[in-house]
């Protein structure tokens, strides 16, 4: 899953103009570097971000998803705003990607409305303005998987089958350094639910607390990250550096092939 942000640049007078066109060029380069889905947010969920408001949520995100829709590559929408995934639906996004996992009041209802668009729910502790202020748990996993397996609950109890639902452990959302590596490590806990993962590591603050490296030179960290989240059992992984991500994970998948293929081999030969 390739990120888009489309952020106005506050340097640039040509507003959303100048956004949408760079966010466009930056999907298609994505889209040749082979993602397989590209997320699209308009609101920047970062520690101690600002909200901004559906109407402009919207003029951020239409216009790409629109420009989008002939590529037919998969396209999510990064909100939890119910306004904005109702509108995105109907421009043709095929997944919603909530870091508040649903739980805005009326965002069961506008999911539960469209009967085929997938759903990620992720995991977050506070809100993205207070999340990093002192984040607590008793025991991360447990409480992770706990709060997932509600709001599969409350998904499927909205009418959202649970074959349209992908969950993620949102790294960085309301978490200490020693929570996100026990996540990580801890990843294959949250198979038993029973719904494919999603991880979310791609140049995040974690990663430079480990390496130092500010965040626009965090791509060794970032890969490496991917392809741990991969082993330890996620089925996608968000991330900025498609071609970068794609060809270590095909290393990771030419060691699982071989080991297919033995097994096949030693079963034939059995036979
Ligand atoms: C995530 C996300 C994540 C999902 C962001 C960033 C912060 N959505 N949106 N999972 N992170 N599902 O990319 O640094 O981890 S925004």
């Amino acid at each position: 899953m390739g990120i888009i942000n489309v952020t106005p640049d506050s340097f640039s007078d040509g507003g959303h103009y100048f956004s949408t066109q760079q966010a466009i060029a930056h999907a298609k380069n994505l889209i040749e570097e082979g993602a397989d889905i590209l997320d699209i947010g308009g609101e920047s969920t970062r520690p101690g971000s600002q909200q901004v408001s559906a109407d402009e949520e919207l003029k951020r995100v239409i216009p790409v998803l629109e420009a989008l829709a002939d590529t037919q590559i998969p396209l999510s929408i990064d909100t939890s705003k119910p306004a904005v995934m109702e509108r995105a639906i109907a421009a043709g996004a095929c997944m919603i990607n909530d870091v508040n996992a649903l739980r805005s009041p009326g965002a069961l209802e506008a999911v539960a409305h469209s009967n085929h668009v997938q759903v990620c729910l992720m995991h977050m502790q506070g809100t993205p303005q207070t999340m990093q202020a002192n984040p607590q748990y008793c025991d991360i996993v447990q409480e992770v998987n706990d709060f997932l397996q509600q709001r599969i609950q409350a998904a499927t109890a909205a009418g959202i089958a649970k074959n349209r639902l992908v969950i993620d452990p949102g790294f960085g959302f309301g978490k200490t350094l020693q929570h996100n590596y026990t996540l990580l490590n801890r990843l294959d806990r949250l198979l038993d639910l029973g719904v494919p993962l999603l991880a979310g590591l791609s140049r995040k603050s974690m990663l430079g607390a480990v390496t130092g490296n500010s965040v626009d030179h965090r791509i060794h960290e970032s890969i490496a990250a991917a392809l741990l989240a991969v082993v330890k059992g996620a089925k996608i992984v968000r991330v900025h550096d498609v071609t970068a991500t794609k060809e270590a994970l095909a290393i990771y998948n030419a060691m699982k092939n071989s080991a297919a293929q033995e097994t096949n081999a030693s079963t034939s030969n059995r036979n």
